[in-house]
């Protein structure tokens, strides 16, 4: 794994212009309340080039006449905050996880970048400006938005440039050892919504799903959802991002759950829609089998060289002349009636990877095919997604160890 980090830290030095300075933030914590924090959320791009995963931490890349030299700036050794808040990463343990032998700490940071600037005649800075660590930190001090400010206020010679995309290049080419990660983030999903067909039933709340895949989830090394759990039963299910669970789930409804377990920090991202009481009705099944299909055909389709954008068109045509068939709408375009949103995207640290999602797929891409169809006038809403891995003459489908077709459903519910 260090090697793969460290191959990871070249690649993107790589393409580095000239005289730069290149700067990541590993973020730091967001502010809750007065005495608490929300959860901390590492940025991945810095996670991604040094595995490692502790607030207030920033790495540097500086290229100078082609010379190039990596810095990582973490926290200093401080007793008293450790007794509040936990052990800080030792230098040793930083060096040994990033592969970076320089280790500075983040409290001498502005002095280090000063004298580095002033080392150069013309210098260009290099920032993710897409990173999510950008906004609302506890410490401004390291964060873009605050310490682009910094800089512009003290140098005005200071030429910026934006580099996300040379880490979405990177990023949207997933190596064996990040596959596996995903693979098992899928296996321990598959756990919770077995154990949801379990214990699913009329009468039940909505919130009472979520919480078992919560908990079967953190059985797992206390490891994290990659999102909060959508659990939405009858017309619930037309509303995509569905956010409070609360409702009963009444006999002869559907529930449609997206959810995923994180794995490492690596995601899976899964829809699936089961009958309540354990059996589809003659006309769930009539649309379930629509999805089904689609999503099969749309998994069929994928090999390199497609783009997303053509995933989305074959599936609004393939779900549009079923529905034409079966009287729901009489032309192709009113398929936007009944199904709002993408075929589509990358899968990888987030559960929306960064991607050039224009690019045509390639070997290593990861990605969800989630067809839906929601139909407010019969309380339907469903959506069955996958996570696809792009191999070199076709793909992969990693979630095909968790039930999607009709008869498997109803017979895990029985049982
Ligand atoms: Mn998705």
């Amino acid at each position: 794994m260090l090697k793969e980090r460290i191959e990871r830290q070249n690649k993107f030095i790589a393409d580095l212009p000239n005289n730069s300075i290149t700067i990541i933030f590993g973020g730091s914590e967001i502010r809750k309340s007065a005495d608490e924090a929300f959860e901390f959320q590492i940025d991945y791009n810095f996670f991604y080039l040094t595995g490692i995963n502790q607030a207030d931490t920033v790495l540097v890349f500086v290229k100078k006449e082609s010379k190039t030299k990596t810095l990582l700036f973490i926290q200093k050794f401080d007793e008293l905050k450790e007794k509040w808040t936990g052990i800080r990463l030792k230098v040793e343990e930083a060096r040994e996880i990033s592969g970076i032998e320089e280790i500075l700490f983040v409290e001498d940071f502005s002095d280090e970048l000063t004298k580095l600037i002033n080392s150069f005649t013309n210098v260009t800075i290099c920032l993710d400006y897409e990173s999510a660590a950008n906004y609302g930190n506890m410490n401004e001090f390291v964060s873009l938005s605050g310490y682009q400010k910094f800089l512009k206020e003290n140098f005005s010679h200071l030429k910026f440039i934006d580099i996300s995309q040379n880490l979405k290049l990177l990023r949207m080419i997933k190596s064996a050892h990040e596959i596996e990660k995903i693979r098992q983030a899928i296996h321990n999903t598959n756990l919770g919504l077995q154990a949801i067909l379990k214990q699913l039933k009329p009468n039940k709340y909505e919130y009472e799903m979520a919480a078992l895949f919560k908990y079967i989830i953190a059985l797992n090394n206390n490891a994290k959802l990659s999102f909060n759990t959508i659990a939405a039963s009858g017309i619930n299910a037309t509303i995509l991002h569905y956010p409070h669970p609360m409702s009963k789930m009444n006999d002869g409804d559907l529930i449609l759950f997206d959810l995923g377990s994180d794995n490492d920090e690596y995601k899976a991202d899964i829809s699936r829609t089961y009958p309540i009481n354990g059996k589809y009705s003659e006309e769930q099944k009539k649309i379930y089998e629509i999805v089904l299909n689609c999503n099969k055909y749309i998994i069929s389709l994928i090999k390199p060289g497609l783009t997303i954008k053509k995933l989305q068109e074959e599936a609004k045509m393939f779900m549009a002349k079923e529905l034409i068939k079966m009287g729901l709408i009489s032309d192709l375009e009113e398929i936007s009636k009944y199904y709002y949103h993408n075929i589509s995207h990358h899968l990888g640290l987030d559960t929306h990877d960064i991607s050039l999602r224009e690019l045509p797929l390639t070997k290593g891409n990861v990605i969800t095919v989630e067809p839906g169809l929601y139909i407010k006038e019969l309380k339907i809403g469903i959506r069955i997604e996958d996570d696809v891995l792009v191999t070199e003459d076709g793909s992969e489908c990693l979630s095909l160890e968790i039930a999607k077709d009709i008869e498997e459903i109803e017979t895990l519910m029985k049982g």
